[in-house]
């Protein structure tokens, strides 16, 4: 699209530099960008595959490379890995907004724990297995312990609401929606699907962005999340086809970053 548009803003450019002026020119040229951009993107993201709401759990998330050697969950939820790891650049609180969330495409964190390099990647969870916190990396949830696991979503709303989330976790779980905390509960929930405190949370319309951290100390090891059957409507990413930022609308240009998201408009 950009080297068709400068190709025409060439050949417009010459045309109207002799016959009318090139401040004209530009405004035509301007003018056609505008309708290419709506012409070319609106189908494109209708036709993102999201991942359905409702009742449904959310089995894709933009997650980070789990801390490890945290000395468990006692420990690591009084700790911002995200902070101490990008020295202040995200934080715990700042990935449930779109500015936060959109770091993360550049960053790579340094483990206060050990040093590890993490990263951020399409992250699958098995919504069955109670050890999903270690699959969803690789690793082997009998023996794995001391870790944490922070995951990410968009939630695209049609509306204005309030609705009730549901969170299953082992262990300690912490989560924050568009910059606010909104669940803090360091009791296991029992099982990979067991919900003990469904939590009522306001949504926006447009973008809103949810953070789920869970630290483990032993044994199982498992997140989970989903809504009320009748949030059918809500779209969810990651995409089924595992998109993430690329879906979301820009954020102001600021520097390197803008080039990480679509360089689109959604209206
Ligand atoms: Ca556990
Ligand atoms: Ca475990």
């Amino acid at each position: 699209m950009l080297w068709e548009a400068r190709f025409l803003l060439k050949v417009q450019n010459l045309v109207y530099i002799f016959e009318e002026g090139e401040f004209i020119a530009m405004k035509k040229v301007a003018i056609f960008i505008t309708l290419a951009c709506v012409v070319m993107i609106s189908p494109t993201v209708l036709a993102q595959d999201w991942q359905p709401a409702g009742d449904n759990w959310i089995e894709k998330w933009w997650g980070l490379d789990l801390v490890t050697e945290t000395g468990g969950f006692t420990t690591s939820a009084g700790v911002d890995y995200l902070s101490e790891g990008s020295g202040g650049v995200i934080s715990n609180a700042s990935v449930s907004t779109r500015d936060g969330a959109g770091k993360t495409a550049n960053i790579i964190l340094k483990s206060p724990t050990n040093g590890a390099l993490l990263g951020w990647s399409i992250v699958n969870i098995n919504v069955t297995d109670q050890f999903n916190i270690s699959s969803s990396h690789g690793a082997d949830g009998n023996v794995i312990r001391d870790v944490t696991w922070h995951g990410i979503i968009a939630i695209i709303s049609p509306d204005d609401r309030t609705t009730t989330m549901h969170p299953a976790h082992d262990d300690h779980a912490q989560i924050w929606i568009n910059g606010e905390q909104v669940y803090d509960n360091s009791v296991w929930t029992g099982g990979a699907q067991s919900v003990t405190t469904p939590t009522e949370i306001q949504l926006k319309k447009g973008e809103n962005f949810l953070h789920f951290k869970c630290g483990e100390s032993g044994g199982a090891d498992y997140v989970n999340l989903h809504f009320e059957p009748t949030d059918t409507d809500l779209l969810i990413a990651p995409t089924k086809d595992n998109i993430f930022l690329n879906v979301l609308t820009p954020v102001e240009p600021k520097g390197k970053l803008a080039t990480q998201w679509a360089d689109i408009k959604r209206q």
